[in-house]
């Protein structure tokens, strides 16, 4: 399957609600107000975002001789609009200038997708690349095997601490451990389950501030991992946690679950952080780079 095929099958709840209800607002239609109307409502049940919204509407507005048959070219300008938004947040997480180690710190609630996608990602970095998994999500048996598998899979280096250690002190070893055989990569996963918010970010602070000591801040990236299904829910985590971490970018997961896909938009509108990734499913070969116009044009239901 090539690339775009992914992100339309991906993609395809999304793409499916919106494209037929645009459709059906189009048909047998002049694009009068009632129309504009119904397709704003489209447009922001599918979480886009209001001033994404307002733009979009007034973009189809000026852009005069739409007739009834062309819902496809309305389709198609919907598409092109998003893409001039999404562009700018296309940006590799990994690069040919990358030190070594480079660190990435995976953060984000709990169920975000942190450890999946920390297993898909083993299988997208290049096999010349030498790559230590830290387990820092001490406090689940569960969590700790669930990565270990994915790396056994993929015959990767994994670390581990002991049940219940202090997730800090594992990262400082994996990080002492990464500088003395000269790993190039070091990913390391947290845990998003501890009693509340606060607690949570505290824990994640320590785990940088520790990584630092050892590690200068320019090779530590700080990847922020959302659960696309949490629709508008994904800017207040981007808040709350830029309080406290200084994000690198974002990994936006879980898009083949939810017709809301729309929500990355009001993200990617928001914050000016890279998307470096989007999860389009489950198995390892569903991570995908983020791609502006692969993924607007995905999401409309249309061809590139
Ligand atoms: N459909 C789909 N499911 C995904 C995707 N990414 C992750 N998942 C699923 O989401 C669930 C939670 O993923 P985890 O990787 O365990 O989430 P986590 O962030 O590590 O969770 P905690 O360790 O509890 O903080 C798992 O069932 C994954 O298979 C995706 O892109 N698409
Ligand atoms: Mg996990």
């Amino acid at each position: 399957m090539n690339i775009f095929k992914h992100f339309q099958s991906g993609l395809k709840k999304t793409s499916n609600f919106l494209s037929t209800n645009i459709i059906g607002a189009l048909k047998s239609k002049k694009i009068d107000q009632e129309t504009l109307d119904e397709i704003e409502t489209i447009l922001l049940s599918s979480d886009i975002g209001l001033e994404v919204t307002n733009h979009l509407i007034q973009k189809i507005q000026s852009t005069k001789n739409f007739k009834s048959e062309n819902a496809n070219s309305v389709l198609k300008l919907l598409a092109n609009e998003l893409e001039l938004i999404l562009q700018p947040r296309e940006k590799p997480l990994l690069t040919s200038r990358d030190y070594q180690p480079t660190i990435l710190l995976f953060i984000g609630v709990n169920g975000s997708g942190k450890t999946t996608t920390i297993g898909k990602l083993i299988n997208i970095i290049p096999n010349d690349k030498k790559i230590l998994v830290g387990a820092c999500d001490t406090f689940r048996a569960a969590a700790v095997d669930q990565l270990k598998k994915w790396t056994k899979n993929q015959k990767v280096d994994f670390h581990q601490g002991s049940l219940e250690q202090d997730p800090a002190s594992v990262a400082y070893n994996v990080c002492q451990k990464a500088q003395k055989e000269q790993y190039d990569y070091v990913i390391i996963d947290t845990a998003g389950r501890l009693s509340n918010n606060t607690n949570l970010l505290n824990q994640l602070v320590k785990i940088k501030s520790v990584i630092s000591k050892k590690i200068n801040a320019d090779n530590i990236k700080t990847i922020l991992v959302l659960d696309g299904t949490n629709g508008s829910n994904m800017v207040n985590q981007v808040e709350t946690f830029g309080q406290s971490m200084n994000i690198s970018g974002l990994i936006i997961t879980k898009i083949d679950g939810t017709a809301k896909g729309g929500a990355l938009i009001s993200v990617a509108k928001k914050f000016e952080f890279p998307i470096h990734f989007v999860g389009l499913g489950e198995k390892a070969e569903d991570l995908h780079e983020f791609n502006a116009k692969k993924f607007s044009h995905s999401m409309l239901g249309i061809e590139e």
